[in-house]
């Protein structure tokens, strides 16, 4: 199957990162690739340069008729409602190629109902395609290596360096200052691997400090280090190694949540805070998934996560005590995760049975 991707890159990462990490899936499951981006520098500062190849290639996204023509993709994806370029539109026209406009994640309920339904405005064979966290929508991008790579890390003692290792990745987060008093009060010191851009810059504001990338920074039980971005294959490591991961975003949420490690997620803010309806449309669906037993703890977990995103008052007092629950339904939200459909999967499965018709 010949696929080409559409992205655009509004701010960020998460855009790229997710048409990444499909385009290298599905190469992976036998199809061929043209990933076309507007920003091939964002683009490689995250992939790594065995990902271009004879079945994936970054292409520029208005790239010219010729080279979209030799062969033209059976299957177009636009991912994040970008609109597509002309010469795009006009070979979809040509042959009838399967369109999928690629949704951002949610774990709302209704995502199921719109999951796989025609888009028929534009063109005759256009489908919404949705990622999802239930059986009943795409799936999330699972490929078996980090299936793999997140077990074995598992088998490992937390601690295992002496002190607990966190990752940090946010926007501008006031909240940090108050995650960061709780841990000042734990048995354990703890070690931040800051990443560059905006942790950094959040970091520096919330300390007063001029941190650079490579530089380290003490304060009591604390520990800073400021680190340049690296590939998307060495964060998947970082988030293993680490004791607990504070993401952004959607893609970086569902890496930290296929580690099977404590997580905060700092969601993307959008206006009128419809951002916390989604978070916690995630802790419910977890709530839904793993019964019973588990809604005490998911409860903490959503209060802790609502007052990591600016809305209610942290609760928590005993950090150490939560810590060993926390790492607990870690683990079993990762069990959850690993049984939900690969998008990829689903995407060429969709795919042929549209064909077939
Ligand atoms: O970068 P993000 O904030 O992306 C966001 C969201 O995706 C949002 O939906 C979108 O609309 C907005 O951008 C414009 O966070 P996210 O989604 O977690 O993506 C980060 C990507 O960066 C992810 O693929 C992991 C990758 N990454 C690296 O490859 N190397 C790194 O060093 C780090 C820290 C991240």
């Amino acid at each position: 199957m010949n696929i080409d991707i559409y992205c655009t890159v509004i701010d960020n990462y998460g855009d790229a990162g997710v048409s990444l990490r499909l385009a290298r899936e599905l190469k992976r499951l036998g199809a061929k690739v043209r990933l076309c981006c507007d920003d091939l520098t964002v683009l490689r500062t995250i992939a790594l340069p065995e990902d271009e190849d004879a079945a994936l290639r970054f292409l520029p996204f208005d790239a010219p008729r010729e080279v979209l023509a030799s062969p033209s993709a059976s299957v177009v994806v636009a991912a994040f409602a970008c609109h597509l370029p002309t010469t795009a539109v006009q070979l979809i026209n040509v042959h009838h190629s399967i369109v999928l406009y690629l949704d951002y994640l949610s774990a709302e309920k209704w995502v199921e109902d719109f999951h796989g339904l025609p888009a028929p405005a534009e063109f005759a064979r256009g489908f919404y395609f949705y990622p999802g966290f239930t059986a009943k929508t795409g799936g999330l991008l699972l490929e078996p290596q980090l299936k793999q790579q997140a077990k074995a890390a598992l088998a490992l003692p937390y601690f295992a360096s002496g002190s607990r290792q966190v990752t940090l990745f946010s926007y501008h987060n006031p909240q940090v200052l108050s995650l960061l008093k709780l841990l000042e009060t734990s048995a354990i010191p703890t070690t931040f691997t800051v990443f560059a851009g905006k942790p950094l810059a959040n970091i520096n504001t919330l300390l007063g400090l001029h941190l650079q990338v490579g530089e380290s920074y003490q304060s009591g039980k604390l520990c800073f280090k400021a680190q340049g971005m690296v590939s998307q294959a060495q964060y998947d490591d970082f988030l293993c190694r680490a004791d607990l991961n504070l993401v952004r975003g959607e893609d970086s949420i569902v890496r930290a949540l296929c580690v099977g490690k404590p997580c905060l997620w700092q969601i993307y803010p959008q206006s009128d805070d419809i951002h916390i309806g989604k978070l916690q449309a995630l802790l419910t669906c977890f709530k839904r998934a793993l019964g019973e037993n588990y809604v005490p703890a998911l409860t903490r977990l959503e209060h802790l996560m609502l007052a990591y995103n600016g809305h209610g008052s942290w609760e928590l007092t005993n950090f150490d005590a939560w810590e060993q629950t926390w790492q607990k339904i870690a683990q079993a939200m990762q069990n959850y995760i690993f049984s939900l459909p690969n998008l990829a999967e689903s995407m060429l499965f969709f795919c042929q049975q549209k064909q077939e018709k």
